[in-house]
């Protein structure tokens, strides 16, 4: 029997408060940005609330979703596009900023959203990290750091803490970890922020101060990979770790982000901006140079 001929099942019900909640959703306006596909990952992976913080900022800025570009490179993060309502780029392992800058390059109207894993930027990808953000080119990278290799079971990465015990490590890690929000400060990036995808409405302000800035946005999203880390990044183990970056704090100093990188808390919002000519910028300007000869 096909579908039109089966009597009429009865209507799902749906609690009142589950109701007015998809209503508040469906008017927020978020689900214009997110494609018909959904999500793969596990169920209370960190990754959701990372999304909502993008959709919320993408639709409060009302950035056409034909005008973005979402770049990823592979590993569960590297899923993302395919959720996201926009052009999508799935290049391969660790290649993801050489394609996103390529596009921006190629055509500077759009809006390029590069995300990768931590093992994506930081460890196979990590040599063009520096080079992305010395060009400046105008996109954001969304670091989605969760310490391991998720997509292919729970690896140690190159943020992964000393004495961790992984698939890889059985007897500990025994490297020391990266201090990611450091490394993008030392490179000299030109904006940087932290978020915890724990805190999902936390992550707006961070969202739309990233996806406002002219140059290279780099924003680092510590989140649990609630299958293969049962021991450090954990929602019970984070709970209360994390405070906001201080109302007090000069953000075009480099000085001071770095001391807040360094202080060993956990810390998030806007840690460094400052305003600096970007690629494009520079280019409009030796063309004209070279128009004039
Ligand atoms: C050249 C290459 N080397 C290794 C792999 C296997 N591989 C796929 S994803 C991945 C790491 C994923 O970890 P991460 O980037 O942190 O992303 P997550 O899955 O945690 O989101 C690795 C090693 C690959 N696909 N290609
Ligand atoms: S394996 Fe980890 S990172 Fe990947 S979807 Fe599951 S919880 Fe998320």
């Amino acid at each position: 029997m096909n579908q039109a001929n089966t009597p009429d099942q009865p209507k799902p019900i749906i609690h009142a408060g589950v109701s007015r909640f998809l209503e508040d959703v469906q008017k927020s306006g978020i689900l214009n940005y997110r494609s018909e596909s959904l999500p793969t990952w596990c169920p209370g992976c960190g990754y959701y609330g990372i999304t909502h913080g993008i959709t919320q900022a993408l639709s409060e800025l009302e950035i056409p979703s034909h005008e973005l570009v979402f770049v990823s490179g592979i590993g569960c993060a590297g899923r993302y596009p395919f959720f996201m309502k926009g052009y999508g780029f799935h290049t391969i392992h660790g290649r993801t900023l050489p394609i996103a800058s390529g596009i921006k390059m190629a055509n500077p109207r759009l809006r390029v959203i590069a995300v990768g894993g931590d093992g994506d930027g930081f460890a196979i990808g990590g040599g063009h990290l520096p080079h992305a953000i010395r060009r400046n080119i105008d996109l954001t990278y969304v670091v989605f750091d969760n310490g391991i290799y998720g997509l292919t079971k729970g690896q140690a990465s190159p943020t992964t803490p000393q004495g961790q015990i992984t698939a890889t490590t059985p007897y500990g890690n025994p490297e020391q970890p990266l201090n990611p929000t450091m490394l993008g400060l030392s490179y000299g990036t030109s904006f940087l922020a932290t978020g915890y995808a724990g805190l999902p409405h936390e992550l707006l302000p961070i969202f739309k101060a990233a996806f406002s800035h002219r140059g290279f946005s780099l924003v680092i999203i510590t989140t649990p990979c609630v299958t293969f880390d049962s021991v450090n990044i954990t929602y019970d183990r984070f709970r209360h770790l994390w405070h906001p970056i201080p109302a007090s704090h000069p953000v075009s100093d480099i000085r001071s982000a770095m001391m807040l990188a360094m202080s060993g808390e956990h810390y998030y919002g806007v840690m460094f901006s400052e305003d600096r000519p970007t690629w494009d910028d520079r280019w409009e300007t030796i063309q004209r140079n070279a128009r004039k000869k």
